[in-house]
């Protein structure tokens, strides 16, 4: 161990506000993800009226909602949620590259974390491995993500 201070965010969602900005595309994952994140969300002793769900189209879709969110000053750390699986479509690679580099962008940009709840699959039983109701929940875990991440900004 090093003898050198060491910085972390704690996981609590108490006094904070969060927004999920998530896409309706492949909605039959997205609403398991939004529900872990949410789960999440209550049991880290978060407000309902202090969790904002903005929903958009598709994964394509996330950046600029999360950027707009991020730069409000509004929310502590914004959650992006979507699921883009591959099928035989070079489609894929557009929609998932441009939507992890535009959610990086955002929170580089505004200095608020954004985190990449976005699922990028092969097939639909790998989506639906990730979004269980399980703790592997992808969306839950991107909530734990939000909260640490939002606690680690105000310490750092
Ligand atoms: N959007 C997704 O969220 N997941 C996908 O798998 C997907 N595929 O496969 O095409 C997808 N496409 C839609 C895209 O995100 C935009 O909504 C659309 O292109 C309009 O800009």
């Amino acid at each position: 161990m090093s003898d050198s201070p060491t910085v972390e965010g704690e996981v609590t969602a108490r006094g904070r506000k969060v927004a999920i900005v998530a896409a309706r595309f492949n909605d039959f994952i997205v609403s398991s993800l939004l529900k872990g994140a949410t789960t999440s969300w209550t049991e880290h002793g978060g407000a309902a009226e202090d969790l904002l769900i903005a929903r958009v189209p598709g994964a394509f879709e996330l950046p600029v909602a999360a950027r707009k969110l991020a730069a409000s000053g509004r929310w502590d750390a914004v959650v992006a949620l979507g699921c883009v699986i591959r099928g035989d479509t070079p489609h894929f690679e557009y929609v998932a590259g441009e939507c992890a580099r535009g959610l990086n962008l955002a929170a580089l940009e505004t200095g608020v974390p954004v985190i990449f709840g976005v699922l990028t699959v092969e097939t639909v039983e790998q989506a639906l491995e990730r979004a269980a109701t399980t703790a592997a929940n992808k969306g839950g875990e991107s909530m734990d993500a939000a909260l640490e991440m939002a606690d680690l900004m105000t310490r750092l």
